[in-house]
């Protein structure tokens, strides 16, 4: 079974695919099984993160790259990360409508993601879908986030080449995006500077982004800053010709900072997936137990504080030692 499955997505099936990302994102226990015999065949696509606020282009942008990829002959596989739109909301549906001209081209193969689980685990599930379009052999795998919260940054930890979307007037932008994101920024895109401010919002930025910059640990790679009008086709080609410069500067590092890198990427993606599975399976396991609900009346009609409900529900489910905090 699992066997067969791992089978169609290696040779493409896009049917086998899109059940299985489906599952993901709807944690379809049995998934886990599937991914570990699934891995073996990953590692080979050049993952691309696009990360800005809502509206900023991005998508745009998105669907441009794709048709300049397509004309190269590179099969990509599209992801949108979007938890605050749901499947039959505005925004997807505005990404499907202007991704339906690829539709029909077998080289591209366009997925959404919108459940944050109960506990988190948007990054998890993120990774397992890179993993699915990797296994089916995308040479190239864009992940479109929205850059506003913690999981957010860490999907762009994982991208081999972060491009973060700013738009003229950004003062409220910048604001709607995590200042952590700018660290992770591999590509700056001012898109929509058909607007008349967009100038001054390249002057603001350079000083902005200057104080971020990550030069050292990158091979002296410097940020490139670029100006786009996604919806007029302006930029995309420069942009690409960027992320594969970044690509080469990449590979150019010395093998001990790639060893370096890679080991942080699987740190950080190990501790996210023991930390989604810990807190998920931990806390399903107390908050559904008869204890839980009868600690939430006790709290509610004052006979027991929330400190003591808590240590008297964890000493109940974990090892000795890992009791007290
Ligand atoms: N003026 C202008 N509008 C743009 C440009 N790029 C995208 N847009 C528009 O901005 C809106 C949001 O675009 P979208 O790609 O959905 O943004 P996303 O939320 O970041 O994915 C849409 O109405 C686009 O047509 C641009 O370069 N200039
Ligand atoms: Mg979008």
């Amino acid at each position: 079974m699992v066997d067969s499955i791992v089978e169609k997505i290696v040779n493409g099936d896009v049917r086998t695919a899109a059940k299985l990302i489906g599952d993901i994102d709807n944690r379809v226990p049995g998934t886990r099984e599937i991914l570990k015999a699934l891995y073996k065949h990953t590692g080979n696509a050049y993952i691309i993160g696009i990360t800005g606020a809502p509206g900023a282009g991005k998508s745009t942008l998105v669907d441009e790259m794709v048709r300049d990829l397509r004309l190269q002959g590179k099969t990509v596989g599209v992801l949108a990360v979007d938890p605050t739109s749901p499947l039959s909301g505005g925004a997807i549906l505005g990404d499907r409508v202007r991704m339906q001209r690829h539709s029909l081209d077998e080289g591209v193969f366009i997925r959404s993601l919108a459940t944050r689980g109960q506990f988190g685990g948007l990054t998890q599930s993120t990774r397992s879908v890179i993993d699915v379009f990797d296994a089916m052999g995308k040479d190239y795998i864009i992940v479109e986030t929205v850059g506003v919260g913690q999981d957010e940054i860490d999907i762009a930890k994982s991208a081999h080449t972060t491009v973060i979307v700013v738009v003229p007037g950004m003062g409220d932008h910048i604001q709607a995006i995590k200042a952590g994101i700018f660290e992770v920024g591999d590509i700056f895109v001012i898109n929509k500077s058909d607007r008349s401010d967009a100038n001054k919002t390249l002057h603001d930025f350079k000083a902005m982004i200057d104080i971020t910059r990550k030069r050292s640990t990158n091979g002296g790679w410097e940020p490139p800053i670029l100006m786009a009008e996604a919806v007029n086709n302006k930029g995309i080609v420069e942009l690409l010709i960027e992320i594969e410069k970044h690509r080469k500067t990449r590979k150019a590092l010395s093998p001990e900072s790639i060893i370096h890198n890679k080991k942080a990427i699987a740190q950080l993606e190990l501790i996210d997936m023991m930390k989604i599975r810990l807190v998920e399976e931990v806390l399903n396991h107390i908050t559904n137990s008869l204890e839980f609900k009868e600690c939430l009346d006790c709290i509610v009609d004052g006979t027991k504080d929330p400190y003591s409900a808590c240590d008297e529900l964890l000493s109940a489910k974990l090892p000795d030692g890992l009791q007290q905090s």
